[in-house]
This record gives structure tokens, sequence and C-alpha cells, in this order.
């Protein structure tokens, strides 16, 4: 039995099999390595090693990543667009600010896309001023389903920069904008729940699409996390936290004291910013919240991840 060593990127996984890209072709791959004892799978992202016998694939080594995160589930990420809705559904900040924290902990650029502005414009500019005030990107999207045109002009540039993926709760539009942008991808989009006010969690897999003319650039459509289950999962220490914060950078070394924790310390440099409305107080409340949050995590629970 003949055996021959490929490797690629793995763009998503479908009842067991891995689909791993190798440019000219896509294999359907089991994965059987050693690295399952070391409990790891592989993740959308993933560039492994696999072996062909007898036309099936199975992945054999998974190459060191350049990041990882539990939410969405992917590896080597260049981008994350975290996207929200200024209405249907209702914004968290808390959601959209821990999103961006570990995005910023694992240093993954992040930009911001404000979706369905049209439907609550003050809103939409209250979370321009917030995020561009904290040195994020952010772009304004208007009735995303119904003028791709403007989808592409803001965003398309932004996209081919390697492996980019769009997270944030169900029925933002997260797919509504990846087909305004590729819409020779025709992915399923859902409707948002009239009596929630939620979606209705379509897209059911994180998974990679590849973008044609970009040169090994990949966009990824994430399924909407529920609420609980974003809450519920640890991902650094929380010493970290304060630096997953870039409006906070300024600040760093400058407290009167230095195990400053910066949630009610008196002479504490990123307090008076909040103060003074140079650190917009919500994404304040979200460090504090995140912080507590934070406080109860058991190390055991944080080497799990
Ligand atoms: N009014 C308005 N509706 C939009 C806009 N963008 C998307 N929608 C609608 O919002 C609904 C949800 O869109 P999806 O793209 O499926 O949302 P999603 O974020 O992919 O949701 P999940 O796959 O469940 O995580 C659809 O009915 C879209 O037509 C927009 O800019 N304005
Ligand atoms: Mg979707
Ligand atoms: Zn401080």
């Amino acid at each position: 039995m003949s055996s021959q060593k490929y490797s690629g990127r793995v763009l998503g996984c479908n009842g067991g099999l891995y689909m791993v890209d190798v440019g000219h072709n896509i294999y359907n791959c089991y994965a059987k390595g050693t690295f399952r004892y070391e409990k790891l799978t592989p993740l959308a992202g993933d560039i492994v090693e696999f072996v062909l016998e007898d036309n099936t694939g199975y992945i054999t080594n998974i190459l060191p990543r350049k990041n990882d995160l539990i939410r969405p589930p992917m590896a080597n990420l260049d981008k994350l667009f975290v996207i929200c809705a200024a209405k249907n559904p209702a914004p968290s900040y808390i959601n959209i600010d821990k999103l961006c924290a570990v995005a910023c902990n694992r240093d993954i650029e992040v930009e911001i896309v404000i979706n369905k502005c049209e439907l609550a414009p003050e809103k939409a500019e209250e979370m321009r001023k917030i995020y561009s005030e904290c040195g994020y990107k952010t772009e304004c999207l208007y009735n995303s389903h119904e003028n791709p045109q403007e989808v592409c002009e803001k965003l398309k540039n932004d996209t081919l920069c390697g492996v980019v993926a769009f997270a944030g709760a169900s029925g933002v539009g997260k797919t509504t904008v990846i087909n305004a942008l590729y819409p020779e991808f025709i992915l399923q989009t859902g409707s948002i729940s009239a009596k929630t006010g939620r979606g209705k969690h379509t897209t059911r897999q994180t998974k990679l699409y590849k973008i044609p003319y970009g040169k090994n650039a990949y966009i990824a459509d994430t399924p909407g996390f529920s609420l609980l289950d974003f809450e519920s999962f640890f991902f650094f220490r929380k010493d970290e936290l304060p630096y997953a914060f870039p409006e906070f950078s300024d600040c760093m070394g400058k407290c009167k004291y230095v195990k400053c924790t910066h949630t009610k310390e008196e002479g504490c440099a990123v307090l008076e910013k909040v103060k003074n409305g140079d650190i917009p107080s919500t994404r304040h409340e979200s460090y504090l919240s995140l912080f507590e949050n934070m406080k109860k995590q058991k190390d055991w629970e944080l080497k799990k991840q």
C-alpha cells in the first residue's frame, strides 16, 4: 500500500472528517496522529500534515500554531472582525469587549464592524465613537443584506490579509456580510426571532472559505455564540487583563500603587482617564466585570484550555 505525505490548511470539520486544502484540491481526512493523546484536536485554520492511504486522508501532525481561540474555535488567525448589530439583536458591550480582549491577548488584530446601523443610527454612532476612541478600526454598515456594494467598499480590502474571521452574536449579520463580500460562497443566512429579538443560530460550524483571487487568503464564518456559552469560558490570567485593553496602555506604570488592579484604587491612572472621559465608561465597566469573573477562576480551569 502506498502512502504519500501532504500538508495543507484545515477548512473545517464535518461529521468527524476534516476538510484540508492543499491548494489545487481539498481532501477529507480523519485525525489519527499522536496529537490526539495530547488532547489536541485540529482546528479550522490549522496547518496539518496528512498521509493518503487508498484515497483516504489521515492527519498525522498539527504544525505549531501562531495563535488559537476557543470561541470561535480557530487557529492561526491574522485578523478578527468583531461584528455587532446596532439593533436586532441589541448589542452587548461586555460580549464585544470580551472578544476584543481575548483577541488582543493572542496578538490578533481586531476590526469592529457595526451592522444594521439604519435600524438605530444613534446607537450606532455611540458605538462607533467608543471603539474608534480606543484605537480600533471601526466600520458602520447600513442595510448590508440589500447593499453589498457598500459592504465591499468598506471591508473588502481589509479581508485580504491571510486568515480572517467574523465573530459575534447570532443574528448580527456575519454570514450576510460574508455573502456581500464573496457572493460566490452562497452561504445560508437566517432571520431574527420576533419573540426574543435574537438570531436563530443559522451558521452551525466554523468554516474557512478560500478567497479565490487572494494569495493564501481565507475568510471564516463562525456560529453566533450563546450568552451562556460565552460567559462560562476562561481564557487568560487576570493580571494580563489590563494589557488586553489597548486604551489602558498609556496608563500602565503610572498608577500610585505598583499592584494597582485599576478597579477602585486611589491614584489609579486608568480611573482618572475614565473620570475625564478619555476612556469610555462602557469599556471600564466591561473590564470590571471581566476582572470580577476572572477572580473566581481556578488555575486548573485555565489549564483545561
Ligand atoms: N435590517 C438589516 N438586516 C440585516 C442586515 N444584515 C443582515 N440582516 C438580516 O439579519 C438576519 C440575520 O443575518 P445572518 O447573516 O444570518 O446573521 P449571522 O450573524 O450569520 O447569524 P448566525 O449564523 O445565527 O450566527 C437576516 O435576516 C439578514 O437578512 C442589515 O444591515 N440590516
Ligand atoms: Mg451565520
Ligand atoms: Zn490603576
